[in-house]
């Protein structure tokens, strides 16, 4: 089973983990999902769990000690294979080859920054003294103020990954196979749903007729054109 470890200041960004498809796989024990608050790690009566940076600059930088000793409370098993993926405006960026990827990884441990971020030392000593596997990740190119919605994301991209999380298998299998252009990127054809006419706006008649061939053409040509479009939005 897929075991993914949270570290955070803020747990309660984890509670919409309850909902939906992922609180049906948690239920259902497809997946085991743990949150962690760094701040129990803390060893001061105020729980500090940030400093001024060294050599000056803006802002603070979390503490290394609170994150060793969250993450050598859940990595205790020298058998297992740890991933420690790390939050980072600078990070690699996340893409669907490495949802697929990190699907089939069996202790994910996601650490959640705040503040400037964690004191570097953290991801180089599990890196070099631990042997774990790495991975710093961003979702994207703005800002946040922390890892954690960053974390709620790649998490929703794995985990309807996992076999039996999704009802309908044949909706994943259509997404690996035709919905990507030559680039490996997503494409999509526009879905119409019933009524045939909503507010004098009708649905393709090709849509309507039954063949399924002439359907998939349509299907292919749309998307490509949706495709074009989106991506002269991108370059104006
Ligand atoms: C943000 C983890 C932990 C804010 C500012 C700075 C940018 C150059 N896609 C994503 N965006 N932001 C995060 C993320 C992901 N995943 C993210 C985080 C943390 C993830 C703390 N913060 C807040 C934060 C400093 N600036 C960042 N720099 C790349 C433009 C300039 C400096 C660091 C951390």
């Amino acid at each position: 089973m897929n075991k993914f470890d949270l570290i955070s200041i803020f747990p309660e960004y984890f509670e919409p983990l309850e909902l939906s498809l992922i609180g049906k796989a948690k239920k259902s024990g497809l997946v085991d999902i743990s949150v962690h608050n760094l701040r129990d790690q803390a060893d001061d009566n105020h729980h500090t769990v940030d400093d001024t940076p060294y050599g000056g600059g803006a802002g603070m930088v979390m503490l290394p000690e609170p994150w060793g000793a969250a993450i050598d409370a859940i990595a205790s098993n020298v058998d297992q294979i740890y991933d420690l993926i790390v939050l980072t405006p600078a990070g690699e960026k996340f893409s669907q080859s490495m949802a697929e990827e990190l699907a089939l990884c069996d202790n994910l441990i996601f650490a959640c920054g705040r503040y400037e971020g964690i004191d570097i030392r953290v991801t180089d000593f599990y890196r070099t003294q631990k042997n774990f596997r790495v991975r710093e990740i961003s979702i994207g190119d703005y800002v946040l103020n922390g890892g954690e919605v960053a974390t709620l994301v790649i998490m929703e991209a794995i985990i309807r990954l996992i076999p039996g999380v999704i009802g309908n298998p044949a909706s994943l299998e259509e997404e690996s196979h035709s919905l990507r252009d030559e680039n490996g990127s997503l494409v999509e054809y526009p879905s119409y749903t019933k009524p045939a006419n909503w507010r004098g706006l009708e649905v393709p008649p090709v849509l309507l007729s039954g063949n399924h061939g002439e359907i998939a053409r349509w299907r292919a040509e749309a998307a490509s054109a949706r495709t074009a479009e989106l991506r002269n939005r991108t370059r104006e």
